[in-house]
């Protein structure tokens, strides 16, 4: 390594970021040793090395909603003619879902692995703090500490779920949990409106279980708010989801103990807003408690205060400049703890690589955080590109915002008569030639719809480049290509055959 260094660079975190950061730097030629440690959640529960998205987020979630899924395939299929038994009373497994997914969780850690060797990344099973400037010390699981030095640094070090300060609240499980439950977690409470809390909320329903959200105010915040609300009236009316609004809980009490193989059953009390502010009971018992109330940047722990890095102490973000810069020179930040930047997957992995290539390869290009897509895995999909209809009137004012929407029932959906209506709109400024701001969908696959418009939208296509795209029939995409009715018009969106 340059100068009196162990290594050129220490990757604290074997996430999405991580990783991705420190591989990129060893194809650079640079010395590089990445550190991964997880922290055992309250129940127990710990992983290998990969970060959350491999882990307890993306990928064991999006199997979980293929599980999901398919129990609905299962119930069309007889529509279109298939004979397979009595297939209403089809019924889940929990464990064997757990066990195969886990499996194939595993196959991906020892994959991680497999790569750092043979790219030639250290890799260092180990929980690592700033205790100097560029000198970290690790502690590994059998509590031996050491030391290691290093010209820069990388800090990818995630985000956990957050708990809350109630009596009860240890019988509480979150995500960390939940995606390698040995049993099922029965009739559930899910608490908190995130994503993560309606994906989840979301197949555990799909799998057949008893499923009630708990909700502080509204539904997805920091989402276009009429399309959380038709997320949330899919799961409400269609799924048969309970909700509880303007709820906290105030109280948890165990009721019976878990056995093995057996959650156990808990009496939750909880607060509603709009009642006097009287504490009742929300429900008689629960046989599992999900928190989904946000998440914790991994940054207190690091001893940051060492090294001059500033970090929010309420939040526990780090704010960096656009080169990933935190406020101590050498020390950079990807991922889910940097301040104001989407926390999500391929961007902790698009800004590492890009960052490693600018530290050694002397390349210049930043990662770019705007017109990021995402998908929620709701059960019915949610995908988004750029702004909300509001944040879009925030930003360019009403007058010059127009937004072109229109409803439609996927053709699949017709044959077994399911009478929901998807919708999908293109949110445009008048004053960048119907510029494309913000693009959204509520239907089958959005996920995989959303992902392909990204370009037209980072290539600022404005609503006569789509107008001018021949769609796809029959698909549910080919949408954002026949859409004529304003908003403002007041006229009907309902989607001509
Ligand atoms: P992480 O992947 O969290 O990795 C950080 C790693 O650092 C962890 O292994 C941690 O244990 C370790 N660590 C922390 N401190 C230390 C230390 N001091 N020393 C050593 N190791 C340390 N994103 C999507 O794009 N699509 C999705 O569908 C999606 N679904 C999600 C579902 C759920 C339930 C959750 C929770 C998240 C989901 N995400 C999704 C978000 C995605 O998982 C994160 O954005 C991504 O993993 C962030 O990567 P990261 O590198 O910042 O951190
Ligand atoms: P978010 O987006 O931080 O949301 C947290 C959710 O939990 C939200 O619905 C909150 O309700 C709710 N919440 C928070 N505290 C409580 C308490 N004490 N009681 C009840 N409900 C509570 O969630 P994530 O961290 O999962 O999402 C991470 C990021 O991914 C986020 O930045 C998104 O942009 C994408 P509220 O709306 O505050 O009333």
């Amino acid at each position: 390594p340059d100068g009196d260094y162990d290594y050129d660079l220490i990757v604290i975190g074997g996430g999405s970021g991580g990783i991705s950061a420190a591989k990129e730097a060893v194809s650079c030629g640079k010395k590089v040793v990445c550190f991964d440690f997880v922290k055992p959640t309250p129940l127990g529960t710990t992983w290998g090395l990969g970060g959350t998205c491999v882990n307890v987020g993306c990928i064991p979630k999006k199997l979980m909603h293929q599980a999901a899924l398919l129990g609905h395939s299962i119930k069309d299929a007889t529509s279109f003619g298939w004979d397979i038994g009595n297939c209403q009373s089809a019924t889940h497994k929990w464990e064997k879902m757990v066990a195969n997914i886990q499996d194939y969780v595993k196959s991906l850690n020892f994959n991680f692995r497999a790569q750092f060797i043979k790219k030639g990344v250290k890799y260092e099973n180990a929980y690592a703090s700033f205790v100097g400037p560029h000198r970290v010390k690790y502690v590994n699981r059998r509590s031996e500490e050491k030391e290691m030095t290093a010209r820069y640094f990388i800090l990818a070090t995630g985000c956990r779920p957050k708990y809350m300060d109630i009596p009860g609240c240890e019988y509480c499980i979150t995500s960390d949990d939940l995606f390698s439950l040995p049993h099922s977690p029965g009739k559930t409470l899910v608490v908190g409106a995130s994503y993560v809390a309606l994906e989840c909320a979301g197949f555990l329903k799909s799998l057949g279980l008893d499923v009630t959200i708990m909700v502080r105010s509204i539904l997805l915040r920091g989402f276009d708010q009429q399309m959380a609300d038709l997320i949330g009236k899919y799961m409400e009316d269609v799924c048969d989801i309970k909700f509880l609004r303007g709820f906290i809980p105030t109280k948890i009490e165990k009721v019976k103990d878990a056995e093995p193989g057996k959650p156990g059953t808990y009496r939750v009390t909880g607060l509603n807003s709009k009642d006097n502010g009287d504490e009742i009971q929300v429900d008689d018992e629960y046989n599992t408690i999900l928190l989904a109330i946000g998440r914790v940047p991994c940054t207190a722990d690091l001893n940051l205060n060492a090294v001059g890095v500033n970090f929010d102490k309420k939040s526990g973000y780090i704010k960096c400049n656009e080169r990933e810069c935190t406020s101590t020179p050498y020390i950079f930040a990807v991922g889910d703890i940097v301040d104001g930047r989407p926390e999500l997957t391929p961007v902790a992995i698009r800004a590492g690589k890009l960052l490693a290539r600018r530290l050694f390869a002397g390349e210049m290009t930043l990662c770019d955080y705007i017109n990021v897509p995402t998908t929620v895995f709701t059960p019915l999909e949610y995908g988004c590109i750029g702004l909300s209809e509001e944040t879009a009137i925030e930003t360019y004012g009403s007058h010059d915002v127009e937004v072109f929407h229109s409803n439609f029932v996927p053709l699949e959906w017709q044959v077994p008569h399911h009478d929901f209506q998807c919708y999908a709109k293109l949110v445009c400024v008048k004053s960048l030639k119907k510029r494309v701001v913000g693009l959204h969908i509520a239907g089958p696959n959005a996920g995989e719809i959303t992902q392909g418009w990204t370009v037209a939208m980072k290539m600022f296509a404005t609503k006569d480049d789509f107008d001018s795209s021949i769609g796809i029939h029959p698909t549910c995409a080919e949408v954002f290509t026949t859409m004529a009715v304003t908003k403002d018009s007041g006229d009907s969106a309902e989607a001509e055959g």
